[in-house]
């Protein structure tokens, strides 16, 4: 009996509190709140964890209308695809995914498709050449957009000419191909005398930023600028280019994406020149989305968040204390 009464106490524990690990579970979902399963990617970047607070939170907030069975695939898509198929045996209403990697989504989204389940893209996109009729929508920022817009604050920076790396996120990631793409295009079309001289992936992680970043001021003579993909990496070339002795934010300009808090401190350190916002709040937007497919309704194929610019002269002791990630 005891037993028993523990195991239905789990039970509940695992579908109120929404941070528990569920993808295995078998319980038939059979109830009049919104049932949601998510398949977020890791734990990579600081970016990722404030994604997932926000998620939980909110589903924790709200565990009168909302039950949320949340999945971690620890970077790997076999995972996530693992972790969706466990949500179409449970019948949940709605399937919430942040794809690893852009490819090999259209057997999965099928077997979605099929069982009727709307699905919805988080922060990052899927092919181009996957059709786009196995998702119902995608809610994220503009990678694209985030790229050009730093390669614009670059250009400024080193005042039109000079030597540029590129430290790219999870390699097959959309977030990584649209960033370096909007980069890269924008250098391309406008900066003849900025030469990107070497791109390598720093799978959005800190550690690894600080790894590419030593090796590269090894390999190369002179480094003007940083495009880092992302915060963590940027934090973490900060870090390696101080070992080498030279003045990060000064000797060596650097730009990265998403914002978070580290970012901003840097910023106003003088150590980050700029990051470009990508928010990881999007917990809202997702159920209030999953809210209107579950009563059939349709939406935009894309619901795009709105990100800003945050160069030094913008970063203030105020902005830093207002973020919560
Ligand atoms: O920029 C990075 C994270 O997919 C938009 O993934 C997201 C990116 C984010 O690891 O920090």
């Amino acid at each position: 009996m005891k037993k028993v009464v523990s195991l239905l106490l789990a039970a509940v524990l695992c579908l109120s509190l929404a941070a528990c690990n569920d993808t295995n579970s078998t319980v038939k979902t059979n109830n009049d709140k919104l049932v949601v399963g998510f398949a977020q990617i890791g734990q990579e970047s600081g970016w990722r964890d404030a994604e997932t607070n926000d998620i939980q939170w909110y589903a924790a907030r709200n565990t009168d209308t909302i039950e949320l069975h949340f999945a971690d695939a620890e970077q790997n898509p076999e995972n996530q695809i693992r972790a969706i198929r466990g949500f179409i045996d449970m019948g949940v209403d709605v399937i919430a995914f942040a794809p690893v990697i852009e490819t090999g989504w259209e057997e999965i989204l099928g077997e979605c498709k099929k069982a009727g389940i709307p699905v919805i893209l988080v922060d990052r996109g899927i092919d181009a050449g996957i059709d786009s009729s196995l998702y119902t929508t995608m809610i994220a920022s503009d990678h694209v957009w985030a790229g050009e817009q730093a390669a614009i604050v670059m250009e400024e920076l080193l005042g039109g000419s000079g030597t540029v790396v590129e430290l790219q996120g999870t390699i097959g990631a959309s977030a990584t191909i649209q960033r370096e793409q909007g980069f890269d295009d924008y250098m391309a079309a406008n900066c003849p005398d900025i030469e990107i001289i070497d791109h390598q992936s720093g799978d959005f992680t800190r550690d690894q930023g600080r790894a590419i970043m030593a090796a590269m001021l090894e390999t190369y003579d002179h480094i003007d600028g940083v495009f880092a993909h992302n915060d963590d990496m940027a934090l973490g070339a900060i870090e390696a280019i101080k070992e080498a002795g030279l003045k990060p934010g000064e000797d060596i300009k650097i730009v990265s994406v998403d914002g978070v808090k580290g970012a901003f401190e840097a910023v106003l350190a003088g150590e980050l020149n700029c990051t470009v916002e990508c928010t990881p709040l999007l917990a809202k937007q997702i159920f209030d989305t999953a809210v209107l497919l579950k009563a059939g309704q349709t939406v935009d194929k894309w619901i795009v968040s709105e990100d800003d610019i945050y160069t030094a002269d913008k970063v203030t002791q105020e902005i830093i204390d207002a973020r919560t990630y």
